[in-house]
């Protein structure tokens, strides 16, 4: 049995060397998600279903389970050594533990509970997370706002039927699944593939009056057969969940600009970073229809992109589709 933590570890010399804390760091992170998937598991039974009453910063209702993800996140890795700061989609700015670079090494992005419309239905949601490393002569805000492209370790967790933590650290992609007889994540899927087709196209089709044309004739060739087969189409209005399927199974999945939101919707630090990091790895592509997700200089930390991953034939076709680059 390999464990998530013992499996990163192995991956990189640079993390085996700072063992110490980069270890109790990532103790931290699988204590805080084995500790949001408890509170899923019994949400029927603990009164956590439903609107907590407030708003996060970006003027969405939150709900129980989004704030009780959210402490759980906060509680078990801000005490943790190395950890410089915590952002998460709940909180308007970082969370700053430790602003001295020669011990405050890492900074973890994250959404906590990642498809929380999705929670009273009893429907997969996720958590979805992101590591850079501080960079010791700049300042912390500056380390926060790096490209996709310099994180060090990107992955999710999927609240499925099983639990599952997918992770990259630049080495392949690695899937883990909790194992309830040990409390642990154990390997169970080495050097994840995306395939370079797939069967499925995922994408909310009430939006397609306000797509982009370009989108809007890419979405209509994949319906009718322009890329050389038939796909399907299945949306879960789980990022988490839809991004698994098309790393397993492959097709692709798009959240394109739309009148209501031309910025796009899905958030760049905690939510098309990480999954880009990982869908490249995985052998897959990320693109926002402008241009690489990974290579996006953010500006803010709540900043929104529009969002479009999945196989290469997919993601190619779109990029001849839409006229952009990478
Ligand atoms: P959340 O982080 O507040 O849950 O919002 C993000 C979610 C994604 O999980 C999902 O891909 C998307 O929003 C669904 O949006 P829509 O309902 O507009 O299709
Ligand atoms: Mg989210």
């Amino acid at each position: 049995m390999v464990t998530f933590e013992e499996h990163i570890l192995g991956q990189d010399q640079e993390f085996s060397e700072a063992s110490g804390a980069f270890g109790w760091m990532l103790g931290g992170l699988t204590l805080a998600v084995k500790r949001i998937e408890a509170q899923i598991r019994s949400a029927g039974l603990s009164d956590v279903y439903g609107a907590q009453g407030t708003e996060n910063v970006q003027g969405e209702a939150q709900q129980k389970l989004d704030v009780v993800a959210n402490d759980a996140m906060m509680e078990c890795l801000g005490t943790r050594e190395g950890v410089a700061a915590l952002v998460s989609e709940e909180d308007e700015a970082a969370v700053v533990f430790d602003d001295d670079p020669a011990t405050g090494k890492y900074i973890l992005i994250f959404d906590p509970l990642d498809g929380s419309s999705n929670i009273d239905v009893n429907v997969n949601v996720g958590t979805i997370f992101s590591i850079h490393k501080r960079l010791p002569k700049d300042s912390l805000e500056h380390s926060i706002l790096q490209p996709g492209m310099r994180q060090v370790v990107a992955g999710y967790v999927v609240y499925g039927p099983s639990t599952v933590l997918v992770y990259t650290a630049g080495h392949g992609v690695h899937g883990f699944t909790l194992d309830a007889a040990s409390g642990a994540f154990v390997l169970t899927n080495e050097n994840m593939v995306m395939p370079e087709q797939g069967p499925y196209y995922s994408v909310n089709e009430a939006n397609a009056a306000q797509w982009p044309e370009a989108f809007a004739g890419y979405v209509e060739t994949l319906r009718n057969g322009g890329l050389g087969r038939e796909y399907s189409s299945r949306y879960i209005g789980s990022l988490v969940a839809d991004f698994h399927r098309t790393l397993l199974k492959g097709g692709v999945f798009l959240y394109p600009p739309t009148k209501k939101q031309p910025g796009g919707k899905l958030r760049l630090l905690y939510e098309a970073n990480p999954l880009a990091f990982v869908a490249e790895q995985a052998g897959g592509m990320a693109t926002s229809g402008g241009g690489r997700i990974l290579d996006i200089q953010p500006v803010k930390i709540h900043q929104r992109t529009a969002f479009c991953v999945g196989g290469k034939r997919e993601i190619e076709a779109l990029l001849a589709a839409v006229g952009a680059k990478g």
